[in-house]
C-alpha cells in the first residue's frame, strides 16, 4: 500500500497534469464551491454539471477559469492556478455526477423567491407603448433581459437575469407577463407592466423549457436533470405537482420538450429516452376524461401515468426518441424529429399513433419551422442542423415538396402571416454573417443579406404588423439589427451583449404560424 502511493506521488512529480486531476475535487472545493454549490448544483454561481454547460468547449472553459468572465462575479483564476490546475477544474466540471441529484418537491419549494404579491399589482402598463408590440430578448452575453418597445425600437427595461436562459420565453395569455427558463432550472416571472420580477423558482438541476397553458393558470417545466415535469401555479409559481418521467416498463427519460396544445388545453410531451409521446391535460374537467379514456385503451399502450394529482399523463406508443417537435395548425397533429436525424415522423394525437412518416435527412430543428399558407393548403418550412437546406412540406400528404439549397445549415426560420416572406440564418455553416429570405410563393431564395461581416448572425423575429424584423448579430459586443421587412433596408442597430433569441408578444400570444410557441 504504502509502496503503492509513493509510485504514485513520484508519478505525481514526473506528470503535473496528473495531480492536479487527482486533485480536481479538492481544487473544487476550495475555489469554487462557495459560488457553484458543493454539489456542482449551483449556488450564486451556475451549476457546473456537463449538461449544464451545454455548448460551452472545454478549452473556452479554461478560458473562463483562468480569466474570469467581464461582467460577473466569475473572478480570474490565472493567478492562483497553474495551467494543468486550470486544466483538471475544467475536465472535473464536465464529468457526469455519479447519481442523479435529487430535486424534488421539497428543494423546489424551498427555492421559491417571492418578490412581489401578485394580488398587488396595479391594472395598466406603468409606460407609454403598445403593450402587445414588445419584445423581450434575451442577452446571454452578460445574462441580461432587454424589453424593447416594438414600435420606437426603443428598450424599456434591461434586467439581470439567471445563468444561460434558453429557450423561447413564453407569456400570460393576456401578453402581461413573460416566463423565462434557465438551462440551471430557475423559472422567472416577469411583470411587463411594471418591469419588474415577481417570482422565481428552481424546478430543476438542468431544464430543457417551460410552456404556459393557453388559459394562463399553469406552467409545465420539462426537466433532464432529474427526469421530471414540474407542474407550477402561474400566479405565484407555486409548485403543484412533480410528475416523474417514467416509462412503461420503469425506465426514467429526460424532455426533449413541452409544449401547450391550446385547443386540446393540454401539454405535449416528447422525451429523449422513451419511444412515447406524452399529453397531459390540464382543463379542470380533465380528471374524469382522462380516467374514462384511460380505461377504454389497452394497458401498456396508454395509460395514466405519475403520483395521484391534478395533472395525469396520457402515453401514446411511437417507433423512436423525438428530440423536437412541431403541431399543425389544429393540434391534431405533431410532427417530431427522430433521433437517427433521417426521418420526421407524423404522430396523430387522436388516433394515438404515428401515422406518417416525413423524409427529413439532416436533423431539422423542428421547433424552428413554420407553418404558412399557400393556394388554400398549410405547408410546413424547417431548417435543418446538418444539411444546407430548407425542406418545404405540404401537410395534407406529408410530402417534401420542395428542399431549398442554402448558403448552410441554420437553427431558426420565421415568417408573419402579413409577409410573404420568410427570414432564415445559416450560422452553422461557414457563412454565419448571412441571413437569407424566402419568397414562399415561388419557394426560393429571393436576398442574402450580410449586416454584420464575419460575424455570427442569426435567430429573426417580426413585430406584430409583420413590418419590422429584428436580427441578432450573437456576438460578445453584439448588436440587434432592426429591417423593413418589405424592403430589407437596415431602421436601427442596437448594441446589444450577445442577444440570443427575441420574442413578440402579439406574435407569441396569438400562436402566430410564422413563429415558435
Ligand atoms: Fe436551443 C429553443 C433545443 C442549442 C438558442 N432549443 C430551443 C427549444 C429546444 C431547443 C427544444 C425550444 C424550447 C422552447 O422554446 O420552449 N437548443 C436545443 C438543442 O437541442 C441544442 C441543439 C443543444 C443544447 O445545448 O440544448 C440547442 N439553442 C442552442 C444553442 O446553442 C443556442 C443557439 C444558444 C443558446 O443560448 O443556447 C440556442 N434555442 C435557442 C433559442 C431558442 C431555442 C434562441 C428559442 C427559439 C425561439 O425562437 O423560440
Amino acid at each position: 500500500m504504502k509502496a503503492s502511493l509513493m509510485a504514485l506521488a513520484l508519478l505525481a512529480l514526473a506528470c503535473p497534469a496528473l495531480a492536479a486531476s487527482e486533485d480536481a475535487p479538492r481544487l473544487y472545493a476550495e475555489h469554487c464551491a462557495a459560488c457553484h454549490g458543493g454539489d456542482r448544483l449551483g449556488a450564486i454561481g451556475p451549476a457546473l454539471l456537463p449538461e449544464n454547460l451545454g455548448r460551452l468547449k472545454k478549452a473556452e472553459a479554461e478560458k473562463v477559469i483562468a480569466e474570469g468572465r467581464v461582467a460577473t462575479q466569475m473572478p480570474a483564476h490565472g493567478q492562483k492556478l497553474s495551467p494543468e490546475q486550470i486544466k483538471a477544474l475544467a475536465e472535473y466540471v464536465f464529468t457526469p455526477l455519479a447519481a442523479v441529484p435529487r430535486w424534488g418537491m421539497e428543494e423546489i419549494k424551498a427555492s421559491r423567491i417571492v418578490n412581489v404579491d401578485p394580488a398587488s399589482l396595479p391594472a395598466k402598463p406603468q409606460w407609454e407603448a403598445d403593450p402587445l408590440n414588445l419584445f423581450t430578448v434575451v442577452e446571454t452575453g452578460d445574462h441580461h433581459v432587454t424589453i424593447l418597445d416594438g414600435d420606437s425600437l426603443t428598450p424599456l427595461a434591461r434586467f439581470q437575469s439567471r445563468f444561460a436562459l434558453h429557450g423561447g420565453a413564453k407569456y400570460s395569455p393576456d401578453g402581461r407577463f413573460v416566463y423565462l427558463a434557465s438551462r440551471d432550472g430557475w423559472i422567472t416571472k416577469y411583470d411587463l407592466y411594471t418591469l419588474q420580477i415577481v417570482a422565481e423558482i428552481r424546478a430543476g438541476v438542468n431544464t430543457r423549457n417551460v410552456a404556459v397553458s393557453h388559459d394562463g393558470r399553469f406552467l409545465m417545466v420539462g426537466n433532464m436533470l432529474p427526469h421530471t415535469l414540474v407542474a407550477l401555479d402561474a400566479r405565484d409559481l407555486s409548485p403543484i405537482q412533480v410528475i416523474p418521467v417514467v416509462g412503461d416498463k420503469g425506465a426514467s427519460s429526460r424532455v426533449s420538450a413541452v409544449y401547450t396544445a391550446p385547443p386540446r388545453a393540454s401539454f405535449i410531451v416528447a422525451l429523449k429516452d422513451l419511444t412515447e409521446l406524452w399529453e397531459i391535460p390540464y382543463a379542470d374537467d380533465a380528471g374524469p376524461v382522462l380516467n374514462g379514456f384511460v380505461h377504454s385503451y389497452e394497458k401498456g399502450h396508454e395509460e395514466g401515468i405519475g403520483p395521484d394529482g391534478r395533472f395525469k399523463a396520457l402515453r401514446i406508443t411511437i417507433p423512436d426518441y423525438l428530440d423536437d417537435f412541431f403541431f399543425d395548425a389544429t393540434y391534431e397533429r405533431a410532427m417530431g424529429a427522430s433521433r437517427d436525424g433521417m426521418k420526421g415522423l407524423v404522430v396523430d394525437l387522436d388516433i394515438k399513433r404515428k401515422v406518417a412518416e416525413i423524409d427529413l435527412p439532416g436533423m431539422p430543428h423542428l421547433g424552428s419551422g413554420i407553418i404558412f399558407r399557400k393556394d388554400g393548403r398549410d405547408f410546413m418550412a424547417t431548417p435543418h442542423l446538418k444539411e444546407a437546406v430548407i425542406s418545404i412540406i405540404d401537410m395534407s400528404t406529408w410530402k417534401t415538396v420542395k428542399r431549398i439549397p442554402t448558403l448552410g445549415p441554420g437553427f431558426f426560420m420565421r415568417g408573419h402571416e402579413t409577409s410573404p416572406y420568410a427570414w432564415i440564418d445559416v450560422s452553422m455553416g461557414k457563412d454565419k454573417d448571412a441571413i437569407q429570405i424566402i419568397d414562399l410563393t415561388a419557394m426560393e431564395i429571393v436576398k442574402t443579406l450580410r449586416p454584420a461581416q464575419g460575424r455570427t448572425t442569426a435567430h429573426a423575429e417580426f413585430d406584430r404588423w409583420g413590418k419590422t424584423v429584428l436580427i441578432s448579430v450573437m456576438e460578445a459586443e453584439g448588436e440587434l439589427i432592426a429591417f423593413d421587412a418589405a424592403s430589407f433596408e437596415i431602421k436601427a442597430r442596437l448594441p446589444m451583449k450577445r442577444p440570443v433569441g427575441k420574442y413578440n408578444v402579439f406574435n407569441k400570444i396569438h400562436y402566430s404560424g410564422g413563429t415558435s410557441h
